[in-house]
């Protein structure tokens, strides 16, 4: 099978500089060569560009840097989507976790059905109303389901939306008032801290399998590196105690690697700047290591 690794050097949705330089710390970190030595055929087809603009003001919003991300995102739903015409398997790796509006869309073009598994400290699931801090990484899974700004719910066609009842959090833990509504509202299944603790993360994934295989076209994984424990990935910009451990995310990767469903992935939120000797970037190439089938025996 192909895997192409479309890299978003985007930091404008966090607001903060650095995690810009996610997609170098992860090429630096062997993604190219370990997913080759489990078999893949990988085709790195670089960096989309991303733009700085001087001011973060878009008219009649508090959305911050809307105009360019809505761009980089229109251009990343082409590129996947061109590449799953193509039979590969996309890859996209961040960037901040706002690339996930143009991943997604990019996605549903092929696979109209696509169950998701959101992995993540946050919910990502505010609105220009709720969001308390106009940053639209805070607000890409809401995007994906069909709320928000209309340039950016827009993206690969307003009919291209997930079903929220096929879609899963896992790992939340620092939800703003109005996400815990809006999840509740819209019947998304959340896989807290709390059940994780309580249930183990075996469990929480063979449910979550069942959730995002039925009635699907696909699983999409949309994994944002805050949500392991910020002991064992510090270089993200908003760290949240009490996260995913390390082995939990393996054994995560694992089971939905036996599960052999998953169809589209991104890594994102790796921010180099805050890391330490590149930890992030190499937990998030572990991470792909087990989630696309290596065996460790
Ligand atoms: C917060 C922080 N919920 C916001 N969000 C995220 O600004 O909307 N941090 N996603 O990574
Ligand atoms: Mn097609
Ligand atoms: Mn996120
Ligand atoms: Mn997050």
């Amino acid at each position: 099978e192909n895997i192409s690794i479309i890299g978003v050097p985007m930091d404008l949705g966090a607001d903060r500089r650095g995690v810009d330089m996610g997609p170098s710390a992860i090429r630096y970190a062997g993604i190219v060569e370990r997913l080759e030595s489990i078999g893949y055929k990988v085709h790195d087809r670089g960096d989309l560009i991303v733009r700085r603009p001087q001011v973060n003001k878009t008219a009649n919003t508090n959305l911050k840097y809307l105009d360019e991300i809505t761009r980089v995102n229109l251009e990343l739903c082409e590129t996947v989507s061109a590449e799953m015409e193509k039979g590969n398997f996309p890859l996209v790796i961040g960037g901040d976790h706002s690339i996930a509006i143009g991943t997604i869309a990019g996605v549903l073009q092929h696979r109209p059905k696509t169950g998701v598994i959101w992995y993540d400290a946050h919910g990502d699931m505010n609105t220009s109303e709720t969001s308390p801090s106009g940053n639209i990484h805070g607000m890409s899974l809401a995007v994906s389901l069909g709320y928000g700004h209309e340039s950016l719910t827009s993206i690969g066609g307003i009919h291209a939306k997930l079903n929220p009842e096929k879609t899963v959090l896992i790992g939340a833990r620092a939800l703003d008032p109005g996400e815990k509504d809006f999840i509740k509202n819209l019947g998304v299944k959340v896989y807290t801290m709390h059940e994780i603790d309580r249930l183990g993360m075996a469990r929480v994934m063979e449910e979550t399998m069942e959730i995002v295989t039925d009635g699907t076209d696909g699983v999409h994984l949309s994994l944002d590196l805050d949500g392991l424990d910020p002991h064992d990935c510090p270089g993200v910009g908003t760290p949240v105690l009490g996260g995913i451990s390390y082995r939990e995310s393996h054994l995560a990767m694992e089971i939905l690697a036996e599960a052999n469903v998953l169809t589209s992935a991104e890594f994102v939120e790796v921010n180099p700047i805050l890391d330490q000797v590149n930890q992030t970037a190499r937990v998030a190439v572990a991470l792909m290591g087990s989630v696309f089938g290596e065996k460790l025996c």
